[in-house]
This record gives C-alpha cells, structure tokens and sequence, in this order.
C-alpha cells in the first residue's frame, strides 16, 4: 500500500503566496485521491508493494492493464509527495553552493533560470507541471509534462517542481497562472533543492 507523506508544515504556513484552503483540498483532496486510486490500481497485480519510483521509472513493463492508471496516479503520488517538500514558510532567497553555480553555468545565471522555468510553468497548455530535472550526465533542465507525467519516466530526476493545475491556484488567483507562479519563488525552499540535487548527482 502507498500512502502520502503528510505536509511538513500548517495549511496556512504558505499564506499569503498559497492559501490555507487550497493547500488542505489539494494534499487532503486532491492528493489522497491519486493515493487511493494508485493502490486500487495496484490492488491484485502483485505490484502493491513495489517502489513507486521505480513503477513510474519503467512504466511500459507494467501490465498494459494499469499503466495509464499507475502513470496518472502514480504520478500524482510522486509528483505531489516532491511538491510539498520542496516549499516551505521560510522559503525565498536563492540557490547556494553547488547548485547555484551550476545554474549559472548551465541557464546563464539565477534570474534567467527564473524566466525560463516560468516560460515553461506558463506555456504548458491546460493541466501539467513545470520542472527542474538532473539528467544521467548530472546536466541541469528546465521542462514541463502534462497531466501527472513525470521526468522520471523520461530517465531524469526531479529535483524542482510546480503544479501548474488549477486546483493548485485557482481559489486565489483565479485565472493568473503568471502571478501565482511569481508569487510562488517566494515559498521555494533552495536548501531542499540544493539537497535533491546533491542526492541526484550521487
Ligand atoms: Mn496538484
């Protein structure tokens, strides 16, 4: 059985940048659903108690039966569980050490990582997520997949996400996706970052 991690802070921890009621729907809700249904996907292929990274890692050695049921909810599971921990009320600031040179190596600096992931977070049509991923050669990118997709079923490894699906801004922004990805840096917790991406290059 999956289950999901709890949030590692109070609803309202985020405010004024996400709002109390949207994060208790969206971990509660939204989250626990993609939860509940990947176990009933699971439930009698003898793949239950697999790891989730690595059902989402190599989806198409599923049974053809639950692959699109695993991928959506899976995914969901996973996106989500990385979501939460990598934004905190402490949040703000800037990249350190490792990880900040490497974005200024690879995106030409802090500020233009900024705008291309926003570009990215902006651009993806309807509902989906943008993202900060290490490739096999350590590489730093910027993308963004549809629905519940993931990078890890690209061969990359997450180590930034936003959700860019209403249900994630809705109740405060309404229809400005750019303003809530603006006002979201101000929650992004780069310490955490800054250790996926030490875990990631490992
Ligand atoms: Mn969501």
């Amino acid at each position: 059985m999956h289950s999901i991690n709890p949030l590692p802070y109070d609803f309202n921890a985020l405010e004024p940048f996400i709002d109390a009621q949207t994060m208790s729907i969206h971990h509660d809700k939204h989250h626990q659903a993609y939860c509940d249904n990947l176990n009933k996907a699971l439930s009698g292929s003898g793949l239950e108690n697999e790891n989730l990274v690595d059902l989402l890692a190599d989806l198409e050695a599923l049974p053809a039966a639950i692959q699109t049921a695993v991928r959506n909810n899976g995914g969901g599971v996973y996106n989500h569980n990385l979501f939460w921990e990598i934004m905190s009320p402490g949040g703000g600031g800037a990249p350190q050490g490792e990880l900040a040179a490497k974005i200024d190596t690879e995106f030409g600096g802090f500020t233009q990582f900024k705008s291309a992931f926003a570009a990215a977070a902006l651009s993806r049509f309807g509902s989906g997520w943008a993202w900060l991923t290490v490739d096999e050669n350590s590489r730093l990118a910027i993308s963004s997949t549809p629905n519940q997709d993931t990078p890890l079923s690209e061969g990359k490894i997450p180590i930034l996400g936003l959700d860019v699906w209403e249900h994630a801004y809705y109740l405060r922004y309404q229809n400005r996706r750019a303003e809530y990805i603006e006002q979201w840096w101000q929650v992004v917790d780069w310490e955490k970052v800054g250790a996926n991406h030490a875990a990631a290059i490992e």
